[in-house]
Formats: structure tokens, C-alpha cells, sequence
């Protein structure tokens, strides 16, 4: 049998996420649906129909300022503002699903690991094990500013922090409440025995933190951990805590590089690379014949927006509109950067046979990337399946374009072939999430984790 497809539905909680311009088309309701809590319930139980395994939530913390140095553009155009906070959506999502899971997007540089924690042991809770967290690190300069800092903090040093955010989160559910606390002891007045409830006490370079974690064990203790790193030390930090990790690039060789290199860094820290599970994007616009679907791939360019796209790039920290003045024709190189880094310098030129001369890059803002997969239910399958086999991928992010429109046809049209081809699960694996995706009856993170050095020791008695 073929190796199954992953699928998550790439989410955020607002008016746009990647898809620049595209509240424009007529049919398209987000702009006005991603605040009506009637529009996330039916979203969940259309991908439940579809058996998509997560709706997977972005976050950012502040809005895009680097192109132009100004808000505007991104404003203007709803590049991921308006936006609302993912994590409150969840409850009512998980109460019309059973199988359906969640991933959060939470920064480990603006919040607090002690709050974070009884945030995910509820959503774990509430959820029956669907929940994952995406461990982001936080790259637009606006979030620095909005949690209180004039600067952001240098890049390596937000993963340190982050490594040291995990340890605490670790500390709180694998080792703050022993599984047999809660007793129920009516004869001796006792919910809780106080001797299994432990303090962490946890004092390190960035946070202290005395605990005994506020919630008792969930299913799977520890969230599915996502993450998304793109650099070096975002490869390393990815291998080391993360069970389902996003990886972007421009090409499926690039992608094949990164899941590798994802694999080979997992060794090093110990861990089963199979205990890992890799995502790069997906952007399908299906038909029920080829030209319906290039009719309407043509329908999206043309609403497209240029500057969005360049608003977002300024994640990257460069701002792109210092090229707009240029010589088209100028060899393209990069000259400032803010502490970014999200896209990095690279997706815009990694791979090309020959340096871009300014005016190439510029172009490529101009309409929807090459990676988009358009054509009739076969034609889009066949491109899955083709990009599934180069880039050696576990599975995919699916991008919203229009919606609900897009998500209805790839359920209505797409899943059935991905399934008839045994790419793609019939039926979903029971469990919590970690058991769907890794081994049924293991609902917590396997011995080889770095969580598990802070499980308590219990000798026998
Ligand atoms: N960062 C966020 O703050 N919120 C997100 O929702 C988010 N989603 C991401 C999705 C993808 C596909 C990628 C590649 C990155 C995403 N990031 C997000 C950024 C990463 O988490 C990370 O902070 C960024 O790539 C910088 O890390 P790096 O320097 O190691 O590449």
C-alpha cells in the first residue's frame, strides 16, 4: 500500500492569510465570515467530511510594516489584519467534530509558558487529545513593539529562549502531576492527594517558575508540537522538540533538502527520525474540467494583489519597495535586513540557474506563484502526487484561496480520487491526535522526546 497523505487545512482567523487579494472575488466570504462563529462550525465539519487530519491556525502578533516602511499596504489590503485569536475558536469547532484536530499557533517570545500551558491542557481536555501547538518564535518587528520592546530580539537568541520556554511547558505536564492524583477519596475528604502534585521550580536564564501546573494530566499530557523553522538554527531547534514540522520552498528538491537535513538533525538529538512528520504548503484551484479550472486561476490573478504580497515579504525583514526605484535590469542583491527572517533572502532566489536581475524579482509578486496545482480532479491529483513523491514529505498545509468555494470542491473533487488511488485515508485512525499520526494506543510523546527526561522516576513500592 502507498504511503497516506497528511492533510491540514492552512487556517488563520482573519480576512486574508496568503492568498493577497483575494477578498475581492465575488464569491469569496472570509472577509466577512472570519468573525461569525456559525462559519468556523460548518468549516469544521467540512473537513472532518474531507478527513482532513488538523485545521492548522497561523498567528502573528502584530501587523506587517516593512514595506514601504508603513502599515498601510497591509492594512489596506486585510494581509492577516483584521485577525482574531485562533485558540477561543477551538471549543466550538471540536464540539460538531470527533476526529477533526487543532494546531495553535502561540509565540514563546511574547507569552508566558506558565499561562501557555493551561491554555493547551484545556484546549486537551476539551478536545479529547485533538490539540497541537505550533511553536513559533515570532519575526515582525510591530509584535516586539506591542509586547513592550523598542527592538526585537536578536534571532538565535528567540530560539534559546523558546528551548527554555519548552523545558518549563515540559516541567508542567510531564512531571508536575503524577497520573494518580486525583483519587476521589470521599472516606478521607481528599479530590486531590496532595503528595502527587508537584512544584516544578523551574529558575533559568529567562523565566521562573514555581508551579504545581493549574490542570491535572490531559490525554496526551504534551500538545502534538509543530514547528516551522527555516534557518539553521530553526532546522536544529525543529529536530529537536518537534513532532510535525512545515517546511516551505520554492522547489520540491529545495523541500527534499530541508525535510532531509530536519531527519538527519533529529538523529543527532536522539530521536527516531519516523517519530517526525514533515508539511510543505499546497495551493490547488480545482475544476470539474481543465479550463473551468483556468478559468478560475484566471479570475484569481486578476484580483491579485501585488503589494499585499510585498507587504508580506517584509517578514523577511528587507523591504522590497528600496528595489522599485532600481534599474530592472541591476543584478539582484539584498542590502539591510531587520532581525526578520521568516521567508529569508533565499526563497527569492534559492535554486534560480542564473542570479535574478531586480526586475525578475519584482515580477514574481505580481501574481499567484508557480507552485499553484490547477486543473480537473485528476489533473490536481496527479500534481499532488508528484509533488508528494519529490519533495518526500509526509503531507501537506492546504492553502485557502477562496473559501469556503476552494475547500468544498477539493473535498467534493479531489479527496475522492486521492482516495480511490490509496493516497488518502478513507477512514480516520482512532485516538488523539499523536495517535492518528504516530502509534494507536501511545497517546503521549515517545521515550526518545526531550519532554520525557522530565517524567518523574517512580519506583516501585
Ligand atoms: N511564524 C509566526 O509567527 N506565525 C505563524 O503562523 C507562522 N507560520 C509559518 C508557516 C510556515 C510555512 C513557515 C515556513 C513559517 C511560519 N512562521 C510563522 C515562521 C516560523 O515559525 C519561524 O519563526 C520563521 O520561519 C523564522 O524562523 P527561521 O529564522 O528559523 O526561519
Amino acid at each position: 500500500m502507498s504511503k497516506e497523505i497528511l492533510l491540514n487545512a492552512f487556517e488563520m482567523t482573519s480576512a486574508m492569510h496568503n492568498s493577497h487579494g483575494l477578498w475581492k472575488h465575488p464569491e469569496n466570504k472570509r472577509h466577512r465570515s472570519y468573525k461569525d462563529l456559525n462559519y468556523w462550525i460548518e468549516y469544521a465539519k467540512l473537513l472532518e467530511r474531507g478527513k482532513f487530519d488538523a485545521v492548522f491556525f497561523a498567528d502573528v502578533l502584530g501587523v506587517y510594516d516593512v514595506y514601504k516602511q508603513s502599515k498601510a499596504p497591509s492594512i489596506r489590503d486585510g494581509l492577516q489584519v483584521p485577525l482574531n485569536d485562533p485558540a477561543l475558536l477551538v471549543s466550538a469547532m471540536a464540539s460538531v467534530t470527533e476526529n477533526l484536530s487543532f494546531a495553535v499557533t502561540v509565540s514563546t517570545t511574547y507569552e508566558q509558558p506558565f499561562g501557555n500551558a493551561r491554555r493547551f491542557s484545556t484546549l486537551d481536555h476539551l478536545t479529547n487529545g485533538r490539540i497541537a501547538w505550533n511553536v513559533v518564535t515570532s519575526y515582525l518587528p510591530n509584535a516586539a513593539r506591542n509586547f513592550g520592546l523598542q527592538n526585537m530580539i536578536k534571532h538565535d537568541e528567540r530560539y534559546n529562549i523558546a528551548d527554555e520556554y519548552l523545558d518549563v511547558s515540559y516541567k508542567l505536564w510531564e512531571s508536575s502531576w503524577e497520573d494518580e492524583a486525583v483519587v476521589e477519596d470521599v472516606e478521607n475528604n481528599k479530590l486531590v492527594d496532595p503528595e502527587k502534585v508537584h512544584e516544578i521550580n523551574h529558575e533559568g536564564q529567562y523565566f521562573s517558575v514555581e508551579g504545581p501546573h493549574l490542570s491535572e494530566p490531559s490525554l496526551q499530557r504534551t500538545p502534538v508540537i509543530y514547528q516551522a523553522g527555516t534557518s539553521e538554527r530553526g532546522r536544529d531547534f525543529a529536530a529537536k522538540h518537534a513532532e510535525c514540522i512545515f517546511v516551505g520552498g520554492p522547489t520540491p528538491e529545495r523541500i527534499r533538502f530541508y525535510a532531509d537535513d530536519i531527519r538527519k538533525r533529529a538523529i543527532k538529538h536522539g530521536r527516531n527520525p519516523e517519530n517526525i512528520k514533515i508539511f510543505s504548503f499546497l495551493n490547488v484551484v480545482v475544476g470539474r474540467t481543465t479550463q473551468e479550472a483556468e478559468e478560475k486561476f484566471k479570475a484569481y490573478a486578476s484580483v491579485w494583489s501585488a503589494d499585499a504580497a510585498k507587504a508580506q515579504y517584509g517578514a523577511s525583514g528587507y523591504d522590497i519597495a528600496e528595489y522599485e526605484e532600481l534599474d530592472p535590469d541591476l543584478p539582484f542583491s539584498y542590502n539591510k535586513s531587520t532581525e526578520g527572517g521568516h521567508y529569508k533572502a533565499a526563497t527569492l532566489t534559492t535554486d534560480a540557474p542564473k542570479p535574478l536581475t531586480v526586475g525578475e524579482v519584482l515580477n514574481r509578486f505580481e501574481s499567484p506563484d508557480k507552485s499553484f496545482i490547477v486543473g480537473n480532479p485528476e489533473e490536481v491529483a496527479d500534481g499532488i502526487q508528484k509533488q508528494f513523491e519529490e519533495s518526500g514529505v509526509d503531507g501537506f498545509n492546504l492553502n485557502h484561496l477562496v473559501t469556503p468555494g476552494d475547500l468544498e470542491a477539493f473535498v467534493e473533487l479531489v479527496v475522492p480520487v486521492l482516495q480511490e488511488r490509496g493516497l488518502y485515508k478513507k477512514e480516520y485512525n482512532r485516538g488523539t491526535l499523536r495517535e492518528k499520526l504516530f502509534t494507536p494506543g501511545q497517546p503521549l510523546l515517545p521515550s526518545d522526546h526531550p519532554a520525557a527526561r522530565f517524567r518523574p522516576v517512580l519506583t516501585e513500592s
